[in-house]
């Protein structure tokens, strides 16, 4: 259902959380991996919760979220992916070099998007200290990968009627 505008004229777009047909790609880092398993096993139930399907999906592990880019970039240039979710995990407390990683990250996969035309999501959990980590991988406050996933396939169904 299309989102309510003030008006009743305009043409509004918004993206259906349909995943069927849709060829989706993971980029996982390992680093933290004990929370960036819980990322992927979300963004894997959202795409099959959506309609999608796990035979459409490729997974691609890196080291680090700082070397998420490249290989996100390399999927979404090679047009056989919808879009590409970008998972992992950045603690401030045990990361003296903190916001090189994430910032990196960060402005790496907006560049991977914006440069290929294809929908690369950020779900790079980015917190203070562990505990705040945990709570975004599964537990108190959701599954950041789940989310991910869901914007993904959200997206990719907007762009295509744009
Ligand atoms: N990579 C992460 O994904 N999360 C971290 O918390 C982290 N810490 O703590 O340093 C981290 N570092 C590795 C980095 O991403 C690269 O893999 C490494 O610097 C090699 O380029």
């Amino acid at each position: 259902m299309a989102r309510k505008t003030a008006s009743d004229s305009a043409r509004t777009l918004e993206g259906h959380r349909n995943a069927a047909g849709m060829k989706l790609a993971i980029v996982a880092s390992r680093f933290n991996d004990f929370l960036v398993d819980k990322l992927v096993e979300g963004a894997m139930d959202a795409v099959v919760r959506h309609g999608g399907s796990l035979e459409h999906t490729t997974l691609a592990w890196v080291p680090g979220a700082f070397e998420i880019p490249l290989a996100a970039r390399r999927m979404a240039e090679s047009k056989k992916f919808d879009a590409v979710i970008c998972l992992g995990a950045v603690v401030r407390g045990s990361t003296p070099h903190f916001d090189y990683v994430a910032g990196e990250a960060a402005k790496g996969i907006a560049a991977a998007s914006l440069s290929t035309g294809v929908p690369v999501i950020f779900g790079v959990v980015t917190t203070d200290n562990l505990e705040q980590a945990i709570e975004r991988c599964g537990t108190k406050a959701g599954n950041k990968g789940f989310d991910a996933a869901v914007s993904a396939i959200e997206m990719v169904d907007l762009l295509r009627k744009i």
